[in-house]
């Protein structure tokens, strides 16, 4: 038996756009989805196909049953693949985070639905295939133990040129039990689950890089869990980087432990400097007033800031453009990110929105946090839009980075992140806006 995956990409996202040189295998998930049926079904022969690193000729692909994973804005593409093997008589099934959040969406397009994790279900959906049974829709179950996760083998995708080396990624916790609105995280994974601290040091032990990125969405949840991780990563020596939310910076031996255990990069999400827009989206422990502390604090450990910034929220105005620029050029943001607010369909923001009729488009590929698709609340939907791509261009200007980074002592890490900056700041707005 074989089975293909498929991993789609939203249209800004298309691998095209970069040179073959800068192309990364960005996700996990289709080594996880591999990992977990080999380790089931070791006779079962299994595919790739990742459009983030190639361009992929549907006709070439042959198999038993096919598997797609799309998030939300990649779902319009991952339908046309649907379709096209359908037709060839090849059933198909899809998961992702679309699949996991709304799986009624998705029933006429697939032959089956996994919502949620395929630790579980994806071992349930191929003995049914085998057993002629397949089921329109499986749900992980909110009991799924996260301990002893299949090993990855991060050398899937050298016959794509991606070294092992490069796929760094690890997920500790899934999940996040806050409930930001306009986040997916609350709903994807039932709640909030961490792998025993243990696995994940031995997953990251066995990876031949020297630095490692945490995909977890907030690994400061459980500072507890937090101290056991850092504990058993100072040792190994390597570089991390994870997502946090600002609080983590509410204590300085967190922020000294941190810094001990080789974390030189935290993803934070300050959404807004704006109280009435932090308010709008349930984020009321973000504490606009301790942002530059907080930012300060972080940068004498030497870790640096990956600042996110949400646009389009209800207390946003036509203000808000020059003051996070200011504010971010003043407080020193290493790397700025700006996204615009997308309520996403399965969540209860999505369906408040919708019923106050403030969603402006179907059209899932524009759901890419590039578009504005509802009706903002002191502005207008291109306004937004032209927002965030003045914000885009406006920090990452070679003056402007000099100032952000103006900070910083070694005039040669100085000179490396402006480099840096430069040209993430140019590849990003090239990639995403087409330009
Ligand atoms: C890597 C990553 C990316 C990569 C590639 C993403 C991709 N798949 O196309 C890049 C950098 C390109 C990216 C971009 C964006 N991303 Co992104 N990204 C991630 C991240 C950090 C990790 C994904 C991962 O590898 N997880 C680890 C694997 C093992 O887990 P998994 O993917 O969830 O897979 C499991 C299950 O979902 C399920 N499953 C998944 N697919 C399938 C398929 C089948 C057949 C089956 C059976 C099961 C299954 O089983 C898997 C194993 O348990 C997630 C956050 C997160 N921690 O998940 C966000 C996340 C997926 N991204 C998100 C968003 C919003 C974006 C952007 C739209 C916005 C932005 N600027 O960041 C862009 C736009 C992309 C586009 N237009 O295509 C959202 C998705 C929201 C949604 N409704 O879809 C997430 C969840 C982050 C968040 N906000 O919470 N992203
Ligand atoms: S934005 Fe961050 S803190 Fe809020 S729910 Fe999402 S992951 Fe959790």
């Amino acid at each position: 038996m074989k089975i293909a995956l498929i991993m789609v990409k939203g249209g800004g996202y298309s691998c095209k756009k970069l040179p073959k040189m800068l192309r990364r295998a960005d996700s996990l998930t289709l080594i996880m989805l591999h990992s977990i049926i080999k380790n089931a079904f070791p006779d079962i022969e299994i595919e790739i196909f990742d459009e983030t690193v190639e361009v992929i000729k549907k006709n070439k692909i042959d198999a038993d049953i096919i598997g797609i994973s799309a998030i939300t804005p990649a779902y319009p593409r991952a339908k046309e693949y649907g379709k096209f093997f359908r037709q060839k008589g090849i059933p198909v099934f899809i998961g992702g985070v679309h699949a996991t959040l709304a799986p009624e969406m998705c029933v006429d397009d697939f032959d089956s639905v996994i919502s949620g994790l395929g630790n579980e279900t994806l071992i349930e959906l191929i003995n049914d295939f085998k057993n002629g049974n397949l089921k329109k829709i499986y749900k992980q179950s909110p009991e799924m133990s996260f301990e002893n996760f299949p090993k990855l083998d991060r050398y899937l995708y050298r016959a794509k040129n991606v070294r092992a080396r490069e796929i760094r990624q690890v997920q500790a916790t899934y999940g996040c039990p806050n409930i930001c609105k306009f986040c997916v995280q609350p709903y994807v994974c039932q709640g909030y689950h961490q792998r025993p601290f243990s696995d994940v040091i031995k997953e990251i032990s066995a990876i031949d890089s020297d630095e490692i990125y945490f995909y977890d969405p907030n690994l400061a949840k459980d500072l507890t869990y937090l101290r056991n991780l850092c504990a058993g990563l100072t040792p190994l020596h390597k570089k991390w980087s994870a997502a946090m939310p600002i609080t983590v910076a509410n204590d300085e031996e967190i922020v000294a432990m941190l810094h001990k255990s080789g974390c030189e990069k935290i993803f934070i999400g300050f959404e807004s400097i704006n109280y009435n827009s932090i308010n709008s989206i349930n984020k009321g422990f973000n504490n606009v007033e301790k942002y530059k502390d907080a930012i300060k604090l972080l940068h004498k450990y030497d870790i640096l800031i990956m600042g996110s910034f949400v646009l389009g929220l209800d207390g946003d105005t036509k203000e808000t453009e020059k003051n996070t620029l200011k504010f971010i050029i003043e407080s020193n943001i290493d790397i700025p990110r700006f996204t615009i607010n997308t309520p996403y369909p399965g969540t209860p923001y999505y369906k408040a929105m919708k019923e106050s009729g403030r969603i402006i488009t179907d059209d899932l590929s524009l759901y890419d946090c590039s578009h504005c698709v509802i009706m903002p609340k002191n502005l207008l939907p291109e306004e937004v839009e032209k927002m965030q791509r003045n914000l885009w261009r406006k920090s990452y200007t070679l003056i402007n980075i000099i100032k952000r980074l103006s900070y910083m002592k070694s005039p040669l890490k100085k000179l490396k992140l402006i480099l840096i900056n430069y040209i993430f700041g140019k590849l990003y707005y090239k990639i995403v806006f087409n330009k």
